[in-house]
């Protein structure tokens, strides 16, 4: 008889376990950066520049010197000679910390003030005096790339014009060929525009640099701490053994918290100057204007077709507006970040797609905002085409879909790009999804309305995304290779802490190593500690964002765990005093074959390792583990929205949706529940709300709370989630794929197809995000697609 203990009892794989972190945070006892007071410590604040494109011609800043409890104030020029003025980005840019030349994006930072208190030092920042020469200015690709455009980038040698990159991958000669003998193509065009997470905390760092040790800590809000010390220690030319990062509670990250900013270099500098703890905190119009932006895209495609419906190429071609640095944090190898991961889920046999990338007098942007490297875009992207090219064939959204879906006997696949997707059972997550829609049944509903006036819509959205960068062999960021770690002690009385070099922002890692841990050996998942975010105690790893934590350093938290349970077999053999061949495990214990009734407990084990070791044996019970995993994991989602647009406003109200995540094996139902929802009320507000945008003189124009809209519990409809539909990925120890994006990468495109599903036969392709009433009103009006892309000026 089994006296394994029972997996969910002790809150293992499968166990819809409550956030452990939740305690805390609802008790509002969580440590946030701006928690933080150190003895002796300074504020800073930031001044901003007004415009868009300037030439500096003079800073003053006596007055702000003058003010009683100023200690410092820090230009570009005084960066400059400290070598501190750019600093490098994570796509081999430059960035300035302080503007010197000229100022290239509403928001730039210009000057910073550090003074006893934050009030004092926003006072001094307003009595600077900044002589500033206009320039024109550039909002949009187009214009980037038109005859005598001003040059955004003139600091940079070899940088005649504004094109940061062209980059192409996929076959060209093939694409084309397949295209000659299309019987049907199938064109869109369209802009994925900015958007910005805002998570509810902004960022902000305390820098704390002590002299007498030569030690700089650093509190600040990041994802990736190990990633924010090697650019440190880069930028600053300290020893990275001098570095720590501590990385305390974060308010949200959505990406917003990957890059590294102006703000956290300046305080590091002034402290170095002042020798004293020096705390910069972000305000919200700060942060919207000037951080972690994404997508900014001007999308083209076409789709090859045979008249049954198959498709035999795909071609693409993508504009980039960047902003005035290239600064996208994502893999080194690939100019546009994983964008060629679009029709990954279909059977393609041949695809091309172009790209380029320019500069605009707009902060800089581009891959933040729950995205795996510009997967979001891809996959919008993609299921706007498949919607459009089965409309165009007149053919059923759900059977085109199924047609041209990657078989499941057909894994591993090649995509066209060159992607290995290995595992997913999509038609009949499609199938699941469809049911749950009352697919037949809305159709004949929508076109009874019709006839009565009022449009219905249904919108599909099904994809796979890749998620969990690396291995090491494809994926680096600024060189270093992309793989995770995690180590785990066992303490004696076999409680454990396992740490790993991801950070949380919310996704509940406190909770979900720990259920690894369990299911690996048993430990009971209320005994082990996780703890993430401090370089001096957390093992190297690359951090938390493309939902790789769970795919990468999870792994390392299953390997490490094996690793504990090879030494506490030995231990368990020394202890029932047979050969460890005769050893069997079950959870949480191990028991001798012949006699299954003779067993010890992990526990036991634990304290073996200190307290009754063989002869030999090194004592203690900790590991560490580093995990490379062989390819990325491809969860795959449907999302299916029914909608009715009024025709007479243009606002459009959400009937139903479901969503149907395969995700592999779930460690816990309810935390993946959470991420989907979460990424579903994202889509929904990227798909009708959020508005921030650029107006001709770069004046950033949604800045603002009562513009770029926040979804809250009123406006959000509800989900239905589907759960039944589980392919394990083959190579993941546990067989977990990510999660954390899926809903929001899939999920506008089911929106703004519903959309566009209820103005079918009005002959409108294409409504722009955010699909706001007015742009609906009018494409139903006046019968045409409506674009929300930035403005061109008049004189273009
Ligand atoms: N999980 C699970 N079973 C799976 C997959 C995941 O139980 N098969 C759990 C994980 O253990 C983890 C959570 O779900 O607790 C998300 O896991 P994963 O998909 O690995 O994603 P990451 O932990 O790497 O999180 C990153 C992802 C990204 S990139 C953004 S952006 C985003 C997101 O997570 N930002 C978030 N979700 C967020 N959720 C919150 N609350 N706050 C953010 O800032
Ligand atoms: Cu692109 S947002 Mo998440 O990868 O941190």
């Amino acid at each position: 008889m089994s006296q394994a203990v029972d997996e969910i009892k002790i809150g293992g794989i499968g166990a819809s376990r409550k956030r452990v972190e939740d305690n805390r945070f609802i008790r509002g006892k969580g440590n946030y950066t701006d928690d933080i007071v150190l003895p002796g410590m300074l504020h800073m604040e930031i001044l901003r520049s007004p415009l868009a494109h300037a030439r500096i011609k003079s800073i003053d800043t006596s007055k702000a010197w003058d003010i009683p409890g100023v200690h410092l104030v820090l230009t570009g020029e005084m960066m400059a000679t400290r070598n501190l003025a750019w600093m490098p980005t994570l796509s081999y840019d430059t960035q300035a910390v302080l503007a010197t030349d000229k100022v290239r994006f509403q928001g730039q930072e210009v000057a910073c003030v550090i003074a006893d208190d934050p009030y004092i030092a926003k006072d001094a920042c307003e009595a600077i005096i900044v002589d500033y020469e206009p320039l024109p200015v550039i909002v949009n690709p187009k214009q980037a790339v038109a005859d005598g455009a001003p040059v955004i980038r003139d600091d940079k040698e070899n940088q005649p014009d504004n094109v940061i990159y062209d980059w192409e991958v996929g076959d060209r000669e093939g694409t084309d060929r397949a295209f000659a003998a299309a019987d049907l193509v199938s064109k869109l065009e369209l802009h994925y525009p900015r958007s910005h997470p805002s998570p509810i905390e902004c960022c902000g760092s305390i820098a704390d640099f002590n002299r007498a040790t030569s030690k700089l800590t650093v509190y600040m809000t990041t994802q990736a701490p190990h990633i924010i010390r090697a650019a440190v220690a880069m930028v600053a030319e300290l020893p990275e053994h001098m570095i720590r990062i501590i990385s305390p509670d974060i308010g949200g990250g959505f990406g917003n918290k990957v890059p590294v900013y102006p703000g956290y270099v300046c305080s590091i500098l002034a402290s170095i100057l002042l020798e004293r703890p020096v705390k910069w905190i972000e305000d919200k119009s700060g942060n919207l204007i000037s951080t972690g932006f994404a997508r900014d895209i001007y999308l083209k495609g076409e789709v090859a077709l045979r008249r049954d419906g198959k498709i035999l190429a795909v071609r693409m071609h993508t504009d980039a507006d960047h902003g005035a640095f290239f600064s996208d944090a994502q893999p080194s190898k690939f100019k546009i970040g994983l964008m060629h991961s679009a029709f990954a889920a279909y059977d393609i046999p041949v695809a091309h797609l172009t790209a380029r990338g320019t500069y605009s007098n707009k902060a800089p942007g581009g891959v933040a905002y729950r995205c795996s490297f510009r997967v979001t875009e891809a996959m919008f992207f993609q299921e706007r085409m498949i919607q459009a090219a089965a409309d165009d064939l007149g053919m059923d959204q759900g059977e085109f879909r199924r047609m041209n879906f990657v078989a499941d006997d057909a894994f591993p696949h090649r995509t066209p790009f060159g992607f290995l997707t290995d595992s997913g059972q999509y038609a009949k997550c499609l199938d699941v999804g469809l049911k749950a829609i009352d697919y037949e049944n809305f159709r004949r509903e929508q076109a009874e309305a019709r006839g009565r006036g009022r449009l219905l819509g249904l919108g599909i959205s099904t994809m796979t995304e890749p998620l969990g960068a690396g291995n090491s062999r494809e994926y680096d960021i600024l060189g270093i290779k992309m793989f995770d770690s995690a180590e785990l002690k066992v303490h004696m009385t076999g409680k454990a802490i396992v740490r790993t070099g991801a950070r949380t922002q919310g996704q509940g890692h406190e909770t979900t190593w720990a259920q690894i841990v369990a299911h690996e050996l048993g430990i009971p998942a209320e005994d082990v500690v996780v703890e993430e975010g401090d370089t001096d105690t957390a093992p190297f790893g690359m951090g938390t964002y493309a939902s790789r934590s769970t795919p990468v350093a999870g792994a390392a938290v299953a390997m490490v765990s094996r690793k504990i349970r090879a030494k506490a077999r030995k231990l368990a053999a020394h202890l029932l005093e047979v050969s460890e061949e005769d050893i069997e495990w079950e959870l949480g214990r191990f028991y001798v074959r012949s006699a299954p009734d003779r067993g010890v407990t992990i526990q036991e084990c634990a304290i073996a390792a200190y307290a009754n070791m063989p002869d030999g044996m090194e004592p203690g019970l900790d590991a560490t583990a580093y995990y490379d995993p062989p390819n990325l994991t491809w969860p795959f989602a449907v999302y299916i929205v029914t909608v009715e647009v009024d025709p007479e406003t243009g606002v459009w109200d959400v009937l139903k949706m479901v969503a149907v995540d395969d995700c592999g094996v779930r460690i816990n139902p309810m935390i993946v529940e959470g991420q989907i929802m979460g990424g579903l009320t994202e889509a929904y507000a990227m798909s009708n709300m959020q508005f921030i945008t650029f107006d001709a003189d770069g004046n950033c124009v949604g800045a603002n709370y009562m513009d770029y809209l926040l979804p809250t519990a009123w406006e959000t409809p509800g989900f239905e989630l589907h759960s039944e539909v589980v392919t394990p990925c083959p190579h993941h120890p546990i067989g977990a794929k990510g999660i954390g994006e899926c809903a929001a990468v899939g999920g506008p495109a089911a929106f703004v197809n519903a959309v566009i599903d209820a103005l079918s036969g009005t002959g409108v392709r294409n409504i722009d995000m955010p699909l706001l009433p007015d742009r609906v009103w009018e494409a139903i009006t006046y019968r045409r697609d409506v674009s929300g892309a930035p403005p061109v000026r008049s004189d273009d």
